[in-house]
């Protein structure tokens, strides 16, 4: 384990070694349409509230709109150092707006990256992450990187178990100190990506939100059964009307340690 790893743990998975991060770039990502299903969620100070409420471990937002003018210090900060738009029609590429120094002054306890392996500016990514990573040594910033392979011709299905694992292995190998990944769907094929992400703490990244609280609460199960410490969403939480308390539902089974069947209830 690295000390940057450990610094990760620390802060981010402090019940357990589980973690809970609630991500919100999705105003540059995917535009404020991703706010129309709880209008409350277009507002960052909304998010910040959630996220402390329902005692996550941290929250992650854009430098400029968010960090600079809501972030309040009540829950720890990631800053995301790239991201692009809904709009752009090209081959996948996302591109630093923040540097790791300029996350420090802003609050943050770590810094993220989206990388798109497989994209035709895959090459481009890993140079600027290696820059940020030598940054982020140098400010003891722990790394998590957003390994999303996408674009180039060759990857057809983003949460094929081949190309979650690879992904995964991807960001061990570019030097993550966590890793956001896509599920699999299945705790099987999911175990094999966190078993080749090494040491390297493995999160999922939630997607677009379930039919049913259940459908969801049930991928959660299966990621932490397959080895990953927890997981860093936005939409499936944020984008529901009653997020607090499925907020609430989602610790019991991550810190709690609790079965799905066991909180049904609360859900239904
Ligand atoms: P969600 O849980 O809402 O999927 O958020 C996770 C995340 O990685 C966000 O940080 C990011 O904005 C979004 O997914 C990007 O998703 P994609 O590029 O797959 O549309």
């Amino acid at each position: 384990m690295t000390a940057l790893i450990e610094k990760f743990l620390r802060i981010f998975a402090r019940r357990g070694g589980r973690s809970i991060i609630l991500a919100y770039d999705h105003g540059i990502e995917h535009g404020p349409t991703d706010f129309l299903d709880n209008p409350d969620s277009a507002d960052p100070g909304y998010i910040l509230k959630l996220a402390r409420e329902a005692g996550f471990d941290g929250v992650v937002f854009q430098r400029g709109g968010i960090a600079e003018k809501y972030y309040d210090g009540s829950v720890p900060l990631i800053v995301k150092l790239n991201g692009k738009t809904n709009l752009y029609n090209g081959e996948p590429i996302s591109v630093a707006n923040c540097t790791v120094e300029e996350a420090v002054s802003l609050g943050a306890s770590a810094v993220g990256y989206t990388i798109y392996p497989g994209s035709g500016y895959e090459w481009k990514m890993f140079e600027e992450l290696a820059r940020i990573k030598r940054e982020a040594v140098k400010f003891d910033m722990p790394l998590i990187v957003w390994s999303y392979p996408r674009g180039g011709g060759k990857v057809t299905n983003e949460t094929a178990p081949e190309i979650v694992a690879y992904a995964a292995r991807v960001a061990l190998e570019l030097g993550a100190d966590a890793m956001k990944i896509k599920y699999t769907g299945d705790p099987k094929t999911f175990a094999w990506a966190v078993k080749v992400a090494g040491k390297v703490p493995v999160l999922m990244s939630g997607g677009p939100k379930t039919k049913t609280e259940e459908e969801f609460l049930r991928q959660v199960e299966g990621v932490l059964e397959a080895g990953a410490i927890g997981i860093a969403v936005g939409r499936n939480v944020w984008q529901r009307r009653d997020a607090l308390k499925f907020a609430r539902v989602l610790s019991e089974i991550v810190y709690g340690g609790k079965k799905v069947v066991e909180v049904l209830g609360e859900v239904k």
